[in-house]
């Protein structure tokens, strides 16, 4: 491994020839730098960083893991208001926001905070909500590849005014335990491709958004389309999960449970308590991996 190459993962890979020699690094959306934080020894033994989109479910799940294990649980360590970070142990979890330009910055911040911190072997896991294609709702769906909009498996970029695809890949040892692991909690769950919209509505070929300009065929044709493909739910960020930690050479999953099911309608209506219920699966599956990886 040369000077310049990260490990943050398990596979080292060259990180970005501007930053080698740079005395400040200020990582924006998270409202502290190297500077300004002893990034070390507040990260520096992070194994597993959780993230998804809401800030007050990640505070939930912290706090929940938090008094499952007996670990203290931080506070916010986020300076800034775009994301939160809370660590129990050596667990990070930090939201996403929605959408794949909100996780990208997150991604960034989240590896060079992981580089800076000099932690190793790091594994990101997103727990989700999604809506499942085919799936009853409250089903957990591991992710077994990601699809974007296109139906190609690859996360797309605009750089200097031209398109780049990335490769997108989720570690598969990672999705086999959790499988194996739902079985053992009795968590329905089902093991398929997810698709990753570029927004919520007409994206996901939804029937009950401001504009529509397809008719209700269209959207079942479509659904059955990609149902006939693999895909299990729909949400908006999986792409770019599966190709930025794929490029960083750090393994990652992702764990979504589906809130309603796509092929009987569009509108998600459920009530406070069915929805908490929902949330704790991707979590109590997450978080007895995470235990049983880490021996707590
Ligand atoms: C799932 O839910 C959000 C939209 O409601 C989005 O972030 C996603 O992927
Ligand atoms: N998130 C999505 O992106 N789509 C859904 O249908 C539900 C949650």
């Amino acid at each position: 491994m040369s000077a310049v190459d990260s490990q943050v993962g398990d596979v080292p890979k060259p990180i970005n020839k501007y930053m080698e020699d740079a005395s400040e690094d200020f990582l924006y959306h998270f409202g502290f730098g190297i500077k300004t934080l002893d990034i070390e020894a507040t990260f520096g033994d992070t194994k597993f960083i959780c993230t998804g989109g809401s800030p007050s479910r990640f505070k939930l799940y912290a706090e929940w893991f938090s008094k499952e294990t007996g670990l203290p649980c931080s506070e916010n360590l986020s300076r800034s208001d775009r994301f939160v970070i809370y660590k129990t142990g050596s667990v990070c979890w930090i939201n996403h926001g929605m959408g794949t330009p909100s996780l990208s910055i997150m991604l960034i911040e989240s590896l060079k905070l992981m580089h800076h911190a000099k932690a190793k072997d790091v594994k990101f896991i997103r727990l989700g909500t999604s809506g499942g294609i085919g799936v009853a709702p409250g089903t957990v769906v591991i992710s077994t590849a990601a699809m974007n909009g296109e139906l190609t498996d690859k996360y797309v970029q605009w750089i200097a005014g031209k398109r780049v695809e990335r490769d997108t890949y989720l570690d598969e040892g990672i999705s086999e335990d959790m499988g194996k692991l739902a079985v053992e909690l009795s968590i329905p769950f089902e093991k398929g491709m997810t698709m990753c919209a570029d927004d919520f509505y007409e994206g996901q070929m939804r029937l009950d958004g401001y504009f529509c300009e397809y008719t209700a065929e269209d959207k079942f044709a479509f659904l059955k389309l990609i149902h006939e493909k693999g895909v299990r739910n729909i949400e908006m960020e999986s792409t770019c999960f599966a190709s930025m930690t794929y490029r960083a050479g750090v393994k990652a999953a992702i764990v979504c449970v589906a809130l309603l099911n796509r092929m009987n309608g569009d509108q998600i209506k459920i009530e406070h308590e069915q929805y908490v219920e929902y949330e704790q699966r991707p979590f109590r599956l997450v978080t007895a991996y995470i235990r049983k990886q880490l021996g707590i």
